[in-house]
């Protein structure tokens, strides 16, 4: 599912880190990319015009953080724009009845029966409570059969009373349900090729008496764009709590799992994956999002900046660096910042590559960085400023003051050589601000 839009979002975003700067011009030009990216994954034309939108809004708006490259800025927004285009939060089922009951309804060869058995399946393994599977598709008399060989699969039992009527089959079976303490109660309903009227009367019948905690819609990702019309048609007659989105694992494009969401506002809550019984993951936007970009790791690194580093204080130390005066007071500051994002391997981790540089082996110690602290506090006001006028006498004095000896006095002050000279090359190069 979604290689096709993975593999051009992977391109469309490689070149967008090579941006030193990002402009209007070369925003709209990787917009217009993403664009044509997410409409051949079939993604309504409604919804990509609105999230190309929103991501143009936020990139041209968005805030100055100096630490932060311009590509993996807008690998953030677009990452948060397709969480909220996949619905924001998880939705969970509402389990909360006892007996839980869930209703699935949809077209016929949705995948209704199999999800039924994948569902019940799942929610025993995460709950270790006892599900009742119940069969009312009671017009074709195979359906039946299916449930109760996958009941016998899962070791699950399965209710039926045959061909009877599926609104009288459901109350018994959620009186049985009741008397032998199940917890959940899935009933299995009929499906046609078509929605028709007969069809939306016999489900509202059955949700009328049942008052189901869940009205779960399953459908088929291979549909295409059609998927739309079929959820907002039983949306409509039956308020749905929510759709499975099936046959995730075909040569679908996977657009309809973009789209659902805006255009018919049903969340999705499950994901079907496989034929199998273990085929169907809960639906969790972050986690696709992170799938279909394949950036978590940028996306991490970006919010845990973010959270940490103080934009004045950046851009203040950037604004220093560019005349020059990059001094000892803005390297602790620099340090105290690394202290505060946490060891300094798992950041380095997050970067991408780092691994394949090796660097994920570098171990730094975090009272390297307490030792700095304390070397650099107890330098008088003029030598942070001035670090040339520290000489044996006074890296003497300082190595006293701070309890370390005097060859990490002058590591430290080498490093900061090294870095202040670093800075001034970044400064006089095409770095600026990108947004
Ligand atoms: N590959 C794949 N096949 C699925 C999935 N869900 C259902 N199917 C298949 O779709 C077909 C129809 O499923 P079924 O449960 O009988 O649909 P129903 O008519 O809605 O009850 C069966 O062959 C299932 O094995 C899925 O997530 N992936
Ligand atoms: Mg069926």
């Amino acid at each position: 599912m979604f290689e096709g839009l993975q593999e051009k979002l992977e391109g469309i975003i490689h070149k967008a880190k090579g941006y030193g700067k990002i402009t209007e011009d070369n925003i709209s030009e990787m917009l217009r990319e993403v664009r044509v990216a997410l409409l051949e994954a079939d993604v309504n034309y409604k919804v990509v015009k609105e999230f190309i939108s929103n991501v143009k809004e936020k990139a041209l708006g968005s805030s100055v953080l100096t630490s932060l490259k311009p590509g993996d800025v807008f690998v953030k927004i677009v990452n948060d724009e397709l969480i909220e285009l996949l619905g924001g939060e998880e939705k969970p089922l509402n389990i909360s009845g006892n007996p839980a009951i869930l209703m699935l309804v949809g077209l016929q060869g949705s995948g209704k029966t199999t999800t039924i058995g994948k569902l019940a399946n799942f929610l025993r393994k995460k709950h270790a409570k006892k599900p009742l599977l119940v069969a009312c598709d009671v017009y074709r008399p195979a359906a039946i059969d299916q449930l109760k060989t996958i009941g016998k699969e899962l070791n699950i039992p399965v209710y039926d009373e045959g061909l009877n009527n599926p609104v009288e089959t459901s109350l018994h079976a959620i009186n049985y349900a009741k008397e032998n303490h199940y917890d959940y109660v899935l009933i299995d309903t009929a499906g046609r090729l078509h929605i028709d009227e007969k069809l939306m009367d016999e489900l509202n019948n059955i949700k009328e008496k049942v008052h189901p905690q869940e009205i779960l819609l399953v459908i088929d990702s291979m549909m295409g764009q059609d998927a739309i019309n079929v959820i907002t048609g039983f949306n409509e007659k039956l308020a749905l709590s929510g759709v499975i989105l099936t046959k995730l694992d075909g040569d679908t494009r996977g657009g309809v799992a973009l789209s659902v969401r805006h255009l018919t506002n049903v969340p999705i809550k499950f994901i079907g994956v496989s034929e199998k019984m273990d085929g169907l993951s809960s639906f969790d936007p972050k986690r696709m999002a992170e799938r279909i970009l394949g950036m978590g790791d940028i996306v991490s690194l970006v919010e845990k900046a973010e959270e940490i580093i103080d934009e004045k204080e950046a851009e203040k130390a950037f604004k220093k660096m560019q005349k020059g005066k990059y001094d000892l007071e803005d390297f602790l500051g620099q340090m105290k910042q690394i202290k505060k994002m946490g060891p300094l391997e798992n950041i380095l981790k997050l970067i991408p590559g780092a691994r394949k540089m090796g660097l994920n082996n570098i171990q730094i110690d975090p009272k390297q960085i307490a030792h700095i602290e304390a070397i650099v506090l107890s330098m008088t006001k003029e030598e942070r400023a001035n670090p040339d006028i520290i000489k044996a006498s006074r890296k003497q004095r300082i190595a006293k003051g701070s309890g370390r000896s005097v060859q990490e006095v002058n590591k430290l002050l080498e490093q900061f050589e090294q870095t202040k000279k670093m800075m001034k090359q970044i400064s006089n190069g095409n770095f600026k601000m990108p947004f």
